[in-house]
């Protein structure tokens, strides 16, 4: 057995998981992720109960129960580095044994499930609707540091890399898909399906411009006209390429709920993002229990 050395999975003074500085009694196996610390108790405001509250850097965590349901809330923080901490310290909770530091023999799957918001870049998909994320697409380069070849769509990534050339010279594309189980079960009439964009940044690499000019002007128009297999990319966020990504290679199963807040194509912002944001975590709850 491959014993993990003090540098490389690093435990606090009381056993808890390095950045999450969370305990593995202290997690369920059903995890919502946010980006916003504060977003986590505008869920668990819904609770019957909550269990559990530790803070540490952006990691705000709170366990309880939802109409019974165990579930664990946690904020990311923003971006896909965070998601590497977030989506490997989670796994070390239940399949790493912190005693003896090896990877234990029977493997528990978590369900990981974010509620993010972000904008569209179809005209059709209109601010506050939600959107599930089917495909997602990661022009972070966060996966290509693993051995992800075998989770990746790989026609969908040339096919991108054709339209795209922008992110030839940036980070190459990897395209994942979520859990279709998950799918299944958040799907309904009410919400769009989606192929999600994750961008190493907010401005250039979603193609806003404030000051700093694009280095291609018509990236934005790019990612919207891209087509393959009768999948266009619908929204860009910052988050759920790695989700979708690390939780496959770590089997666990991984879906992302939108609140769509903007719409890129219109250039709409919601005018009430509180409310947009409470109409998809009660839309979620809801689908976890049902
Ligand atoms: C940017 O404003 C942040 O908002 C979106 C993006 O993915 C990024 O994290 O998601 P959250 O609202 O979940 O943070």
């Amino acid at each position: 057995m491959n014993h993990l050395a003090a540098s490389e999975l690093i435990l606090n003074q009381d056993g808890s998981i390095y950045h999450l500085n969370l305990l593995p009694e202290q997690i369920a196996q059903t995890i919502l992720l946010v980006g916003d610390q504060n977003r986590v108790e505008k869920i668990t405001q819904y609770f019957d109960t909550v269990e559990v509250v530790v803070k540490k850097r952006e990691f705000h965590t709170q366990t309880g129960t939802y109409k019974g349901k165990r579930i664990t809330v946690i904020s990311t923080g923003i971006g896909t580095d965070n998601i590497d901490i977030v989506l490997n310290e989670l796994d070390a909770l239940v399949n790493i044994d912190f005693d003896t530091r090896e990877i234990k023999p029977e493997h528990t799957q978590l369900d990981i499930i974010r509620i993010g918001t972000s904008g569209s870049i179809q005209q059709e998909i209109p601010v506050d609707s939600i959107l599930l994320s089917h495909l997602a697409v990661g022009f972070d380069s966060l996966l290509h540091f693993y051995q992800s070849d075998e989770i990746q769509l790989e026609d969908f990534n040339k096919a991108l890399e054709r339209h795209l050339d922008i992110y030839d010279r940036n980070s190459k594309p990897y395209v994942v898909a979520a859990d279709q189980h998950l799918i299944a079960q958040f799907s309904s009439p009410e919400v769009y399906e989606g192929f999600t964009g994750s961008n190493v940044g907010f401005y250039a690499p979603q193609g806003r411009v404030l000051r700093l000019p694009l280095r291609d002007d018509n990236m934005k128009g790019k990612l919207a006209t891209f087509s393959h297999r009768g999948k266009k990319i619908t929204n860009l966020e910052m988050e759920t390429s790695a989700i979708y990504g690390l939780s496959k290679m770590l089997g666990h199963r991984a879906l992302s709920v939108n609140s769509i807040i903007a719409n890129r194509a219109t250039g709409n912002f919601t005018s009430d993002g509180a409310q947009a944001i409470d109409k998809t975590i009660r839309y979620a709850l809801d689908k976890l229990v049902g």
